[in-house]
């Protein structure tokens, strides 16, 4: 990433004392980091899967008699050996969600090509995939499926007939917004034991506790004989927000066996069997009164779920629904979304989950609606405000977008384009534990139920903690991601950890106070605290994004010159930990705006394998990025934070793709579908000379 001159205003000072950044956290740059891979025992046994070449498909045969006589084999299951008591359990957020079934290895069907169907437990990793590859699966094809309904939800508000039937312009958009491959440096992990006292399973997840209750039904285990503990996590991105089959079965595996069993996935399996993100289609319609003024906005969300219903496989399509339409106010809405089940990978929730599409909808209609009108982009933005109280949380839209306004670079002739987006970020409801003892003389440990995968979560908290308590971060020690170590919580995800989780912590260290009536550490008595913490209401984030663009005219390739990202994160703890965040959303957000797409034939194969054929960004794609903070605090929790984990990729797509069709616009280009790759943007360029 090049290095940003310098921010054109500093990140806001933490309003929490006189606290110092400590980086706990800088063991896992230093190589010193732990991962669930690190942690199996000499004696460990190794996992692979064998996995159906095609599906839907029956599944005729199952020959696993070769394999079972193979040197080192010690267990295999099929689907016949995982019919459990319980499934993993999938949010009902929406109306009418009909979860389907959640099978842990394919039995009598295969639905979808990848689907784990036998499990091999085997002395050493090559022992168990020689075995896998040795285990006969026959199918027979099924015809491609229609999507299986499961859910399906309207918002309404105004009189949307009468705002089309009033509009002087009516702009429309159709869009899909690609399957995209959340792609954590460590894979998914797993390392299962089972004694008589219980299940002992480090997992590379961001929900702990909730793995915990999912293995509980699963296996038929009681909650409290199974400790999950996510030691360090190599990212997850919401990747590792919901246990997937292959977990499962390694975890009921485990419970066949006398010793520790190992499963690492293979970036192959990730790409073709783990939960990917995104996958909407988006379709909406913006009425507009000659001055610009919208007054009404229909929108659709269809999502495309995949095979099984991960916990939050309604999140991404339900959030884009209730976000819309971001920071304007439009009074009548009408927004329909639906989801259904198809012979693809399951989709789940990944950084950003819904926002980014919504942005992508919202801000591409709000610039297509300034061309059809002949208006200034950001003048056309401005008169469709929401104003400051109307609002979910503290927010400042017209401060942001002055802020936009001036980061604009004037349009540089032909094929250079600018593009501006607005972003909202729903980020922290609900409630976060927090356990704060002192240990006597100057001296907490403070556990948490939010986890962490490299966020820094320990230098935040350690912060938070210390800022009340009136000592040094380094005189707590904080304890996450262990269910037998920690107060159950939500763990990490949805941008609610320093918001809810924060707060919490603050809320734990103001009673831990009160309990012992002073301050004065060295003398005050070992004593405890639990919390936990419910904020009254959501927080939500915002912020703007101008992207500058120059397109190649003879191969079409996107340069993208300049990223200015605004972002109003409420109450910052530790700047440094937020421009890590800002800015690896962002390289995310530019990903899927230009290069990643999980492509399928029409028999269902994947063709985006692996990073051979999967484009993520990489360092020189990453242009100069300007990050500008321009804070207002959440009125919604305790600290006062709002969420900046997904808060980078939320408008960058949006403006990225609002840069490149200004700069084709002059072409007439009106249209170009996700990602906006090279070889898109030639072949738009081609047509439209073709058509001079
Ligand atoms: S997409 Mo996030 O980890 O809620």
């Amino acid at each position: 990433m090049t290095a940003s001159p310098a921010h054109d205003l500093p990140i806001s000072p933490s309003p929490l004392g006189a606290a110092l950044p400590r980086f706990e956290d800088d063991r896992l740059l230093r190589g010193d980091g732990r991962f669930v891979a690190d942690l199996a025992p000499a004696d460990a046994l190794h996992v692979a899967f064998a996995r159906a070449a095609q599906g839907p498909a029956r599944l005729t045969e199952i020959d696993t008699a070769r394999a079972s006589a193979m040197p080192g084999v010690r267990l295999i299951l099929t689907g016949a050996d995982t019919r459990g008591p319980g499934r993993a359990a999938v949010n009902p957020l929406v109306e009418n969600l009909d979860p389907g079934d959640w099978p842990i290895l394919a039995h009598d069907r295969v639905a979808a090509a990848g689907q784990a169907v036998a499990l091999v437990v085997a002395e050493t990793l090559a022992q168990a995939q020689d075995a896998g590859e040795a285990i006969g699966i026959e199918t027979e094809a099924l015809d491609g499926l229609p999507a299986a309904p499961c859910f399906s939800q309207t918002w309404n508000s105004g009189d949307i007939d009468t705002a089309f039937a009033n509009a002087a312009k009516v702009v429309r958009l159709e869009l899909t917004y690609p399957r995209v491959a959340p792609m954590a440096l460590e894979p998914r992990a797993v390392l299962a034991s089972w004694a008589p006292a219980g299940l002992g399973v480090h997992l590379s997840s961001q929900t702990p506790h909730r793995a915990r209750a999912d293995l509980a039904a699963i296996l038929g285990i009681p909650a409290r004989k199974i400790r999950v503990v996510a030691p360090d996590v190599g990212g997850a991105f919401g990747g590792k927000a919901s246990l997937t089959p292959e977990e499962a079965a390694v975890a009921l595996a485990a419970t066949k066996l006398d010793r520790p069993v190992l499963w690492v996935a293979t970036r192959s399996e990730e790409f073709l069997a783990g939960p990917q993100g995104r996958a909407l289609e988006l379709a909406g319609e913006l009425a507009l009164a000659a001055n610009g003024r919208c007054l009404g906005l229909r929108a659709d969300v269809d999502a495309e779920l995949g095979h099984w219903l991960t916990y939050s496989a309604v999140v991404p399509a339900r959030n884009a629904a209730r976000i819309l339409p971001g920071p304007y106010r439009i009074d009548a809405l009408a927004v329909n979304v639906k989801g259904g089940r198809t012979a693809r990978p399951a989709v789940g929730i990944y950084r950003g989950a819904g926002r980014p599409e919504a942005a992508m909808l919202m801000e591409r209609l709000v610039e297509k609606a300034a061309r059809a009108l002949g208006a200034d982009p950001i003048a056309l933005r401005r008169a469709n405000l929401r104003p400051p109280d109307g609002f979910h949380d503290g927010a400042d839209f017209a401060g942001l977008l002055d802020a936009a306004a001036r980061a604009r670079p004037a349009r540089r002739g032909a094929l250079h384009g600018v593009g501006t987006a607005l972003y909202v970020e729903p980020c922290g409801q609900g409630s976060e534990s927090a356990t704060l003892r002192h240990d006597g003389a100057g001296r907490f440990t403070l556990a948490t139920g939010a986890t962490t995968q490299g966020q820094g979560r320990e230098t935040a908290y350690s912060q938070i903690a210390a800022g009340a308590l009136g000592v040094t971060p380094d005189a707590i020690k904080v304890i996450h991601g262990d269910t037998g170590a920690t107060p159950a919580g939500v763990g990490a995800l949805a941008s609610r950890s320093t918001a809810i989780g924060g707060s919490a912590v603050l809320e734990a260290a103001e009673r831990l106070i009160a309990e012992l009536g002073q301050r004065d550490w060295a003398n005050a008595p070992i004593g405890q605290v639990a919390v936990s913490y419910k904020a009254p209401d959501e927080a939500w984030a915002s912020g703007a994004v101008v992207a500058s663009v120059t397109l190649d005219a003879e191969t079409g390739t996107p340069t993208i010159e300049r990223i200015v990202l605004i972002d109003d994160a409420g109450v910052v703890v530790n700047p440094t930990l937020v421009e890590g965040q800002l800015r690896g959303g962002l390289a995310q957000g530019l990903g899927e705006a230009l290069f990643e797409n999980v492509v399928y034939d029409a028999h269902g194969q994947l063709l985006a394998g692996s990073l051979m054929d999967y484009a993520v960004p990489r360092a020189g794609d990453i242009p100069e990025v300007a990050l500008i903070s321009r804070p207002t605090r959440s009125r919604n929790n305790k600290l006062g934070a709002k969420g900046v984990g997904e808060a980078g990729c939320i408008g960058v797509p949006a403006a990225i793709a609002n840069a490149i069709l200004a700069a084709l616009a002059p072409l007439g280009v009106e249209h170009l579908e996700l990602p906006m790759t090279a070889a898109k943007i030639w072949r738009a360029i081609r047509e439209a000379e073709k058509t001079r």
